[in-house]
């Protein structure tokens, strides 16, 4: 597979010329500047693609070309948006950029709780929190109907917490799911934001009404529309799975798995429309095997995140090495070597270590961490390309 890396653009103080040392072979980035549903002109893209070049990289990935709100939940302005989707497609394809990440989650990408969960040894990892999620969702959204959602013991659970919760750890928590994990990501709600709680219910209510169904047939509508531009450019669409794999918030996920992603592989059934194969999304749900999984999609998997997650009791999950837990790394490279030795494949999320703490990266996006995660995937493979030689 190839190495890729998810770099920033030129504000992540992660260089190109630091990844050029530690190995990295394609970058995965957007144009973070534009705003959501805005068009991507040939110009900004090929200035970045140029600055990449420079440092002899190549842009292997968009992550991500993010699709509006009222795409999802087709408000009016649904057309309009992906009228300038395509363009912004087409504009890649013109700049010779062919891999288009996105995903189809309503209102909030990925969550955790805890975005510093301590390690035994000094280091430290994302976390997601069940009972304190379902506190996030109870006491402090107060989501009319969230109790139907919880079983008795997890209700019982956040009443002991709401004892206990001071006003520091509430203020971290709205920070952590609805304005840290999100804003980096081109989300809805960025830091700086005023109450950002507020904005949230407001984002939640534009759902109402739309069910598992409503959302399958507007992810069916904008694929179906986008098509005719991927194949006239040769762009792989590969949707990121749901993360974590579950409903939440009352709102509706259709990417969780396998069914799913049956599902919406039929439903535009074109080798355009494909999968980002995240093992660490996919492995937080525990009907997920992610060995399954891969040998089962393995032809339209476009894109790789290799991470992995262990998890806990209570609905808990930490991301786990990436050596160990749920994500079966080294099952999935077997396959993905085998299928398409080119796939780009980047390592996601990684450790806060030996002083990662202190700069200011994104969430999960650690240097040294990735670094030795990266070192560990390397090895993997270097096993793995041995095996096929020798068989
Ligand atoms: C988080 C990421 C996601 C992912 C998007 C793709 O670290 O894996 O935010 O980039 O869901 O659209």
């Amino acid at each position: 597979m190839e190495k890729t890396w998810r770099w920033f653009g030129k504000k992540d103080k992660i260089t190109l010329p630091m990844l050029r040392q530690i190995g990295v072979e394609g970058i995965v980035t957007a144009l973070h500047d534009v705003p959501n549903g805005e068009v991507w002109t040939t110009e900004a893209i090929n200035e970045l693609k140029t600055f990449i070049e420079s440092y002899r990289l190549r842009w292997s990935v968009v992550e991500s070309l993010p699709v509006c709100e009222a795409i999802k939940y087709a408000g009016d302005e649904r057309d309009h948006l992906i009228e300038n989707y395509k363009i912004s497609l087409a504009n890649l394809g013109k700049c010779g950029i062919k891999t288009v990440c996105y995903n189809f989650m309503p209102v909030i990408d990925w969550i955790r709780t805890d975005l510093y969960h301590p390690w035994a040894d000094g280091t430290s990892s994302l976390f997601f929190d069940r009972t304190r999620f379902a506190y996030f969702d109870l006491c402090i959204l107060q989501r009319e109907g969230a109790e139907t959602a919880y079983s008795e013991d997890e209700l019982t659970r956040v009443k002991e917490l709401d004892k206990v919760i001071t006003e520091e750890e509430k203020d971290n928590l709205i920070d952590t799911i609805i304005v840290k994990t999100q804003g980096f990501v081109n989300g809805n709600i960025k830091e700086g934001d005023k109450n950002p709680v507020n904005i949230f219910k407001q984002l939640l209510n534009l759902y109402k009404g739309i069910d598992r169904d409503g959302l399958r047939e507007n992810m069916r509508y904008f694929l179906t529309a986008i098509m005719p531009v991927c194949e006239e450019y040769d762009i792989n669409m590969c949707v990121h799975p749901d993360d974590p794999p579950f409903q939440v918030l009352g709102l509706p996920r259709i990417v969780t798995n396998e069914e799913d992603i049956e599902w919406l592989l039929n439903a535009v059934d074109n080798p355009h429309n494909g999968l980002t194969f995240c093992a660490g999304s996919l492995s937080s749900g525990e009907q997920n095997d992610t060995r399954e999984l891969a040998n089962k999609f393995a032809k339209r998997t476009h894109f790789v995140h290799l991470r992995s997650t262990k998890a806990m009791t209570d609905g808990d999950f930490i991301e786990s090495s990436h050596l160990e837990g749920r994500g079966h790394l080294i099952e999935l490279i077997r396959i993905f070597e085998k299928e398409n030795p080119l796939l780009p494949m980047r390592v996601d999320h990684g450790r806060m270590m030996l002083g990662d703490e202190d700069k200011g990266y994104n969430p999960g996006y650690s240097f040294h961490g990735r670094m030795l995660a990266l070192a560990q995937v390397e090895g993997m493979m270097a096993v793995v390309k041995n095996e096929l030689t020798h068989n």
